[in-house]
């Protein structure tokens, strides 16, 4: 199969020239290099322009409300822990709205993929302010700047408890192809960050000058939480991996061999008298 073959009739309703693009690109070139059987594999997205990606793979995908990627996520993962659960939303859904259920799915080190696009505003509602806008920025809702200091969304992860937790540049395609294959591959919560300034909203500079900004971190102390998150506030733009541990999963305590969907509890006529009692 080539790109083409994940791509569905829907063409991206993007700015011309969003970082999403890129974005789109290192997704369709990790699931074409990991070869999944697409009936073994979800793709949860949010609200957002972010959002929007469930309508471009044509794989099975789930566009949920705004803010609640990951309880959908983990309801599919605790329904049937064999399958690959990969979860697409953006700063405002994960950490602003769904800010508690990143914390909470973190801790669980459930077996899920989150991929973050941070664009540092909400883009698709015209570029209000978001948790991760920095501090001072020009938006919407912050006329005379922010007063805010912003979320580090590296930082959160790894204190929440998420056992994988990398960060890449949108327009390194490459360098982010293989960060969320190693993520996909991670078995436990993981977590990467692209940051993806928006090219409408996000005015402090273009895309261009904010790739001066990356800097490639020294991954040499990847199951170490404490220089992990040291590293993580000791730079904003670090890309590479900054923690990688073997923990076992929620699910795994919680299930076993199981797996909840092919159980008779499952089985249609045990469902379909649930439905009645309730109906
Ligand atoms: C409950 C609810 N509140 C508010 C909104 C309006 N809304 C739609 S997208 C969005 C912000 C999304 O921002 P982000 O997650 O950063 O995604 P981006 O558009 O920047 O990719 C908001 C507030 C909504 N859809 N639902
Ligand atoms: S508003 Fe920003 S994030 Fe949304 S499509 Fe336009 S450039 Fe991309």
């Amino acid at each position: 199969m080539s790109i083409k073959g994940l791509q569905t009739e829907i063409k991206p309703q993007w700015c011309p020239g969003c970082t999403y693009f890129a974005d789109l690109q290192a997704i369709y070139k990790t699931f074409l290099d990991l070869g999944f059987d697409e009936t073994n594999l979800v793709l949860v997205g949010g609200i957002g322009c972010t959002g929007r990606i469930t309508s471009y793979v044509d794989l099975y995908t789930i566009h949920t409300l705004h803010g609640r990627p990951l309880p959908v996520a983990l309801g599919f993962k605790l329904a049937n822990p064999k399958m690959n659960v990969v979860v697409v939303s953006g700063d405002g859904d994960l950490l602003s709205i769904g800010g508690t259920n990143f914390i909470h799915t973190a801790r669980k080190n459930i077996d899920l993929t989150v991929i973050m696009f941070d664009n540092f505003v909400y883009g698709l509602t015209k570029g209000q302010v978001s948790p991760t806008s920095p501090h001072n920025l020009v938006t919407s809702t912050t006329p005379y700047g922010n007063l805010d200091e912003p979320v580090n969304p590296i930082s959160l992860a790894l204190i929440s408890g998420a056992t994988f937790v990398a960060q890449t540049f949108a327009l390194d395609i490459n360098h982010t192809f293989q960060v969320i294959k190693e993520a996909i591959n991670h078995k436990g919560f993981s977590f990467v960050n692209i940051l993806s300034p928006c090219i409408t909203y996000y005015r402090s500079e273009d895309v261009k000058t904010f790739r001066n900004k990356i800097k490639q971190l020294n991954e040499q102390y990847l199951t170490d939480l404490a220089k992990a998150v040291y590293n993580s506030t000791s730079y904003e733009y670090y890309v590479g991996v900054f923690y990688k541990v073997e923990k076992p999963s929620f699910e795994s305590y919680l299930l076993k061999d199981i797996v909840p969907l092919k159980s008779e509890l499952y089985q249609k006529e045990k469902i379909k008298k649930l439905l009645k009692n309730y109906s």
